[in-house]
């Protein structure tokens, strides 16, 4: 590659669209974003989108001209758009783009003219309907059903296509389209997802889907990596789903490179004819594109609400979490378990202790009493154990409850239920504790066996259960993730993300960044990793080129392996199952 080669990433979200550009030696080089609702003010969404009770969808055009609109920023910057060698990108997931019988022809002329702009040439008649469902959408709840008895059930749906059946999934939003505007579903020629869509509008033709980002549909066999007989022909059975599977353009693709920036682009921003885009993706996939993480590493993100990404060679669906295939890395998954009970649930508990302050803490925000609280390793609290769900929970899936029970340390069974502990601060000890030793026993069934075992005397054999799943402790004692990421706001919390570590129980590292661009980011990282395999540049898979690149100093190392830890937590496990039971 030249010396000067640039590579750039979109992200393509609810309420922006950002381009991020990085050089060959992975450095933030520039950036620009347009905000839909401040910037593109003529198409009168709230942050993004059109919200009709449960329907919530987007424009299409809007993206569009805010496709030319984040280009011409960086023209207007002098950026040199000659040097990118390759585009990929991240996009919102699940949303669904409907396109015309015209949209073939109307893309082609991408391919020679660029007087005009997007809009002109594609929009409206490029589609079918002018609106694409966004993932916040909750008007499926009929659909969904309609999916699990197709199949079974939530673990049987989970089971074929990595996540049971959810509102903003496209599969269940496809069908509420064939059964409730069935002249839309006719006209409807292609249905793409948005990263597929904006892959396509880069290189002037339709592109198939992207195979991982079509694991967010419903529809998608991941094992059997093909899409669902069943669930195609539950959308459309007229002609043997025929219809539906030519509409979703056959098979996903999975190459690396989905081709050449078409002609519009090359004209009209003087961007390198042999710039190449590589399939965008969701964003979630793109986030685990933008960090070095390796098979058994983990990524936490403590913001409202806590989200689990890792990754994994091990399919071990559960109706309470996604697998997702991984999108850069061939025979590996993305885990992915979102907790409704993040940050909010911690601060209600901070706000009482403040509460019984009388100085000027009182209302201020101020993590230094529950802070305290968290790192008191008295370990005077060590039959407590103690659930906060302010929120109804996903993972356990339970209505909104706080729970705290006395347990007997010898048995790990829970003896009463309290009103409060002994003293206050221990919820927040407790609150952390919890949440952290969920995460941990969610993604234990995903890992690999490592060497450690527990130096404690604990019945191995004692059965616990974890949503669906249900074996002997002893399966839990000996799985550790490798590497452990904290992202988000609460990551700057030492305390919260030190008693994370500890528990979480990393082997290999705990490290703490700041992450206002990893969707992009993995964008950019993804175009030119695929650009640099595809011309036989680089032969490394993509989770070791990226360590071996990575700019490690932007990330903080923070507290040690801290084995005696995470083996004092082996004990709350059957505790924290048998809390959870009486939750049901
Ligand atoms: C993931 C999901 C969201 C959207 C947001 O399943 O629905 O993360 O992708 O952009």
């Amino acid at each position: 590659m030249p010396l000067d080669s640039y590579y750039l990433g979109f992200d393509l979200s609810t309420q922006q669209l950002k381009c991020l550009a990085i050089d060959q030696n992975l450095k933030i080089v520039h950036s620009e974003t347009v905000e839909f609702e401040k910037d593109l003010p003529h198409y009168h969404t709230k942050k993004g989108v059109y919200v009709h009770g449960d329907t919530i969808e987007c424009p299409v055009a809007m993206w569009l001209e805010a496709l030319d609109l984040v280009l011409s920023r960086y023209q207007k910057a002098e950026f040199p758009l000659e040097k990118v060698m390759a585009i990929s990108g991240s996009c919102q997931q699940h949303g669904s783009v409907y396109w015309s019988s015209q949209a073939e022809s109307l893309l082609e002329q991408l391919n020679g003219k660029s007087e005009r702009d997007l809009l002109h040439y594609v929009s409206p008649a490029a589609f079918a309907r002018q609106t694409a469902p966004n993932w916040q959408d909750h008007s499926t709840a009929k659909q969904c059903q309609e999916f699990e008895q197709c199949l079974g059930g939530p673990e049987k749906m989970a089971q074929l296509t990595g996540s049971r059946a959810h509102f903003r999934f496209t599969g269940p939003q496809i069908l509420k389209i064939a059964q409730l505007e069935p002249e839309v579903y006719e006209k409807t020629k292609t249905i793409s997802l948005v990263s597929n869509f904006l892959t396509s509008i880069l290189v002037g033709h339709l592109v198939e889907l992207e195979e991982a980002d079509a694991c967010g549909m419903n529809l998608y066999d991941i094992r059997g990596r093909k899409f669902s007989d069943e669930l195609l022909h539950l959308i459309d059975s007229s002609s043997k789903d025929k219809t539906i599977r030519q509409k979703l353009m056959g098979a996903p693709m999975k190459a690396t490179i989905a081709g050449t920036i078409c002609k519009y682009f090359i004209e009209k921003y003087g961007f390198n004819v042999n710039c190449k885009v590589s399939p965008m993706t969701g964003d979630n996939l793109a986030t685990i594109c933008s960090l070095p993480l390796r098979k058994n590493d983990v990524l936490v993100s403590l913001g409202t609400s806590t989200t689990v990404l890792l990754v994994t060679d091990k399919y071990h669906p559960s109706p309470n979490y996604h697998l997702f295939i991984h999108p850069t890395l061939p025979e590996h998954y993305m885990g992915m378990i979102c907790y409704c009970n993040g940050s909010l649930a911690r601060e209600k508990i901070r706000d009482r202790l403040n509460e019984e302050r009388d100085d000027n803490t009182k209302k201020s925000n101020d993590w230094t009493l529950f802070n305290q609280a968290v790192l008191d390793d008295s370990k005077d609290d060590d039959n407590e154990l103690g659930v906060y769900f302010p929120l109804g929970e996903i993972v356990p899936s339970v209505k909104a409850i706080n729970k705290r029970v006395m347990y007997n340390p010898n048995t790990g069974r829970i003896e009463r239920e309290v009103e409060k502990f002994r003293d206050e601060r221990h919820d927040a000890k407790n609150i952390v504790e919890s949440q952290a030793l969920s995460c941990r026993v969610r993604i234990s069934p995903l890992l690999s066996d490592s060497n450690t075992r527990s130096q404690q005397k604990l019945n191995e054999d004692t059965i616990v259960k974890f949503d669906y799943d249900e074996s002997p402790l002893r399966d839990y004692l000996n799985k550790r993730p490798e590497k452990a990421f904290f992202v988000g706001g609460a990551s700057k919390n030492d305390a919260i993300v030190k008693k994370f570590a500890q528990i979480i129980g990393a082997t290999k590292g705990n490290f703490r960044l700041e992450t206002p661009n990893s969707c992009a980011l993995g964008g950019c990282y993804k175009a030119m990793w695929s650009l640099l395999y595809e011309s036989n540049k680089t032969t490394a898979p993509f989770d070791k080129f990226l360590n071996d690149n990575f700019p490690w100093n932007v990330m903080e190392s923070i507290s040690d392996v801290d084995n005696e830890s995470w083996d004092h937590y082996n004990s709350k496990i059957v505790p924290l199952s048998e809390l959870e039971k009486t939750l049901i």
